[in-house]
């Protein structure tokens, strides 16, 4: 018997993403590296909810403006399964500032700076399996 070592990701495109209709592309990159949808819904985030998903950040000069920047609208959270999906997504979605996010990343090819105090990047994803289970908590209760 193979070991199961499959593993889940929590997998958001924020609302620049939302705003800009780069959804259906997140989703295709996600599909064609071939990992599996697992749920998807549409979210109009409140405070409450991103001070849980962010709270390792509280305190910090970005802190307030990733708030108010990621309640301004619709966003699209995902969970998706597969052999190290959480590497592999991060991987997907390149570097935290899309200035330096290598071309051929989702960050990289659909995100630039605009001057905000808060990098607008398209995507979140889950950066271990203990924050993978924290945020699908948070997103997914049902799940
Ligand atoms: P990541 O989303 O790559 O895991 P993170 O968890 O460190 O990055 O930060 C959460 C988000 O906050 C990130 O996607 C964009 C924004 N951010 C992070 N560091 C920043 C900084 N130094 N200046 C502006 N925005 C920042
Ligand atoms: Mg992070």
């Amino acid at each position: 018997m193979v070991a199961v070592t499959t593993e889940r990701s929590l997998v958001l495109v924020k609302p620049d993403g939302f705003r800009r209709g780069l959804t259906g592309e997140v989703i295709g990159r996600i599909e064609s590296k071939g990992y599996t949808l697992v749920a998807l819904d549409v979210f109009t985030p409140d405070r409450e909810r991103l001070a849980l998903h962010y709270a390792e950040h509280e305190g910090k000069p970005f802190y307030e403006p990733l708030v108010e920047f990621m309640s301004s609208g619709p966003v699209t959270g995902i969970v998706i399964e597969g052999q190290r999906c959480i590497e592999g997504f991060r991987a997907l979605a390149g570097a935290t500032d899309p200035t330096a996010a290598l071309p051929g990343t989702i960050r990289g090819d659909l995100g630039r700076d605009w001057g905000e105090k808060v990098q607008q990047n398209i995507v979140h994803g889950s950066d271990s399996p203990e924050s993978a289970a924290r945020e699908i908590g948070i997103w997914f209760p049902g799940l």
